[in-house]
C-alpha cells in the first residue's frame, strides 16, 4: 500500500518549494497542511517536530523535517528517479552541493527579508498567491510583523544581507561551474538541483539582482527546475550593496556587456 504522506508548509517558502518539487519529481501523492508563517513555528513544535521549520513531512505518521532529510527519505520511499546517484563518488558530490545549497538557501532568505523591510508589497507578493482570501488578508495585515519576526529568526540583518550580496557573484560562478561540469542540470535532476535552483529562482524576482543573473546558465537552470515561483521584490536595495554584482564580470550584467572596469568594483564598495 502506498505511504500516506502529509506536507507541512506555507506557500512562498523557498525550502517548501524545494520539498514540493522533489515530491512531484518522485510522483508521490501527498496532502498539504498549510500554515501561517511565523505562527507555523508553534504549530510545528506542538505537532512534535524537533524544530520550528518547514518543510516537514509525516509519512505514515513518521516525522521527517528539513529538505535534506526529506530528499533522502524520498529516495527510500520511491527508488525510481533517484535524487542521489548510486555511484559513491558522484553521490558525495551531490550531497556536498546539496549541503552548500542549504547555506545558499539561508543567504537568499536573508537577502529577501532585507528587501521586504523596504518594500511592503514584497512579502504579500510571495506569500499570498494560491491562498484563500481570508489568509491573503491576514498575511497582508500581519506582513510587517511577520517580516520583523522572520528577520530575527533568520538573523536577516542588513549587515548579513549586504555580506550575502557581496558573496553572490562567487556563488553564481560556482553554480554555473557545476552546471558546466554536469553536477547540476543533468537529464535526471538530483537533490542539489532542487535545493539550489529554487533559490536562484527566488533571486530572479528581486529587480535589483535579476539583471545580473539573467543570461547565465544558472538562470536557465532555475527556470527549468522551478518554473513557477511567483513574487516580486522591487528595486529597493541600497545601491552600494550591489557594487559587488556590478563589479563582477558576469555574463548577466544588465547592459549585456562585461561591467568590469566600467562600474564600481567590489573592493571599492566593500566596507
Ligand atoms: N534549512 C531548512 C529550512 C528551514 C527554514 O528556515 N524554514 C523556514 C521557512 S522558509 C522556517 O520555517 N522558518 C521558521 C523557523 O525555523 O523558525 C531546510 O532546508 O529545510
Amino acid at each position: 500500500m502506498p505511504a500516506k504522506v502529509k506536507l507541512y508548509m506555507f506557500p512562498g517558502s523557498n525550502s517548501v518549494l524545494t520539498a514540493r518539487l522533489m515530491l512531484e519529481h518522485k510522483g508521490i501523492e501527498y496532502d498539504t497542511v498549510t500554515l501561517i508563517p511565523a505562527v507555523h513555528a508553534f504549530h510545528m513544535l506542538a505537532l512534535g517536530f524537533p524544530t520550528m521549520g518547514v518543510p516537514a513531512l509525516k509519512i505514515d505518521g513518521r516525522r521527517v523535517q528539513g529538505t535534506r532529510a526529506i530528499s533522502r527519505e524520498l529516495d527510500e520511499l520511491v527508488p525510481e528517479r533517484p535524487l542521489f546517484p548510486a555511484d559513491r563518488a558522484m553521490r558525495k558530490n551531490v550531497e556536498d552541493a546539496e549541503r552548500w545549497g542549504e547555506d545558499f538557501q539561508n543567504a537568499t532568505r536573508r537577502i529577501f527579508y532585507c528587501g521586504a523591510r523596504r518594500d511592503g508589497e514584497a512579502f504579500p507578493s510571495v506569500m499570498t498567491p494560491g491562498r484563500s482570501w481570508p489568509a491573503r488578508t491576514t498575511l497582508r495585515v500581519a506582513a510587517p510583523l511577520i517580516v520583523r519576526l522572520a528577520t530575527g529568526a533568520h538573523r536577516a540583518t542588513d549587515e548579513a544581507g549586504r555580506e550575502d550580496l557581496m558573496l553572490l557573484p562567487e556563488h553564481l560562478d560556482r553554480i554555473d561551474g557545476w552546471i558546466a561540469d554536469g553536477l547540476l542540470g543533468g537529464v535526471t535532476l538530483n537533490a542539489a538541483d532542487f535545493q539550489i535552483a529554487v533559490n536562484v529562482r527566488a533571486l530572479l524576482f528581486a529587480e535589483d539582482i535579476a539583471p545580473y543573473i539573467e543570461g547565465r546558465p544558472a538562470a536557465a537552470h532555475a527556470r527549468r527546475v522551478a518554473p513557477d515561483y511567483p513574487g516580486r521584490l522591487r528595486a529597493v536595495l541600497p545601491p552600494e550593496w550591489l557594487g559587488p554584482l556590478r563589479g563582477a564580470s558576469t555574463a548577466g550584467s544588465p547592459d549585456g556587456h562585461s561591467a568590469a572596469g566600467a562600474q564600481p568594483t567590489a573592493a571599492a564598495v566593500a566596507r
